[in-house]
């Protein structure tokens, strides 16, 4: 099993001073333990995220040259990545799963990357063979020197990654694609643009991203900081949630799936791989009904894979966790009541 100090083929591990581990307060500085990914780390022992790379868009309206036909594009996801798990939550409320296929890589990624193989709830590569996903990186891009990440949205006809940054992948699929129902739901209600952005964006800096800020972190103060404001956001979203059913209401939007993504796993893994460990979901009465609340939406349970999830998370970063020894816990069960229907216009459902 890998187990090097760094996980990135050919890249130097960067060694930022890191502060003494007995608190907050006054630091003397010491070497660093390796970051995660020595590249997105700050001097100040901050993980800092690379961008996305690939930003074409499938459009109806035929501005780009990706027309939004079936069986044209393909999507790569790994089930224990939150991103990733995102796109395929809202390819399935749109109900795109004949339009668009996915295919799901090995939860437990090496320093090769993503890899295609047959497993428990992953498989190879059906469409283009790939044995990695890299490779469908290098296709795209020879160039491409950042890490493959999923999700990954592949064009079948030109053979290259459209776009790889789920934000796109979500509005795209939410909009550009003719829904396979009648009654798929509005991800992003024009009404709401401006509030849904707001909300968006802070709940991924302060939360999806915010727990691998403290996860990835390589000092103190960086570690403290980036859990310290995770708590913080939770604490509003509890409130927030407090008389309504959903973020905005009585309609779940993208903005609730980005949340879930992140819930979902809390427990799991960011409470003890990445010592956001304050709370737990659980100690949050309206937080934890809305997780069993979306968790219980027809279909999404099939999206989530506690397996892929703890899997990925305790074995694949080595810096954090170098055993790679999986926890038997925790006990959960989102299919329990979620007792947060009284709260929708039409009351019990
Ligand atoms: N596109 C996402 C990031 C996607 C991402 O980081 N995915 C992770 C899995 S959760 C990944 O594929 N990592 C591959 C690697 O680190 O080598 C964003 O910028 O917010």
């Amino acid at each position: 099993m890998f187990r090097a100090a760094c996980n990135l083929v050919g890249r130097p591990t960067r060694v930022a001073p890191v502060a003494c581990r007995t608190g907050g307060g006054a630091h003397t500085p010491v070497m660093a333990t390796g970051a995660q990914f020595p590249e997105e780390n700050s001097g100040e022992g901050e993980f800092e995220r690379q961008e996305d790379a690939f930003r074409d868009w499938v459009r109806a309206d035929g501005s780009t040259p990706y027309p939004p036909a079936a069986g044209r594009y393909h999507l790569y996801v790994s089930l224990a990545c939150p991103w990733a798990h995102r796109t395929l939550i809202v390819r399935h409320l749109k109900r795109l799963e004949s339009a668009i296929g996915a295919t799901v890589v090995d939860p437990v990624r090496d320093e090769r990357g993503w890899a295609f193989r047959d497993g428990p709830g992953h498989s190879r590569d059906p469409v283009n063979g790939f044995s990695f996903l890299s490779e469908a990186y290098r296709a795209s891009d020879p160039r491409f020197r950042g890490r493959w990440t999923v999700p990954v949205l592949w064009d079948k006809q030109t053979q290259r990654i459209v776009n790889n940054s789920e934000d796109d992948v979500c509005r795209m699929f939410n909009s550009e694609f003719p829904a396979g129902g009648r009654d798929t739901p509005d991800l992003f209600p024009a009404a709401l643009a401006q509030p849904q952005a707001e909300l968006s964006a802070l709940i991924y800096e302060q939360v999806n991203n915010g727990v691998y800020r403290a996860g990835f972190a390589t000092t103190q103060a960086a570690y403290e900081a980036g859990a310290r404001q995770v708590f913080a956001t939770l604490d509003l979203l509890e409130a927030r949630l407090a008389d309504r059913r959903f973020l905005f209401g009585d309609h779940m939007v993208e903005t609730d799936w980005r949340l879930f993504c992140t819930l979902v796993r809390f427990d799991s893994v960011y409470h003890g791989h990445f010592k956001c460990n304050v709370r737990r979901i659980v100690d949050y009465p309206n937080l934890q009904g809305y997780l069993r609340d979306l968790y219980q939406t027809p279909r999404i349970a099939d999206t989530v894979n506690f397996d892929h999830i703890k899997r990925h998370y305790y074995i694949t970063h080595p810096e954090i966790n170098p055993t790679q020894i999986v926890p038997v816990g925790p006990a959960l069960d989102l299919s329990l009541p979620h007792g947060r229907a009284r709260l929708s216009a039409g009351g019990e459902s």
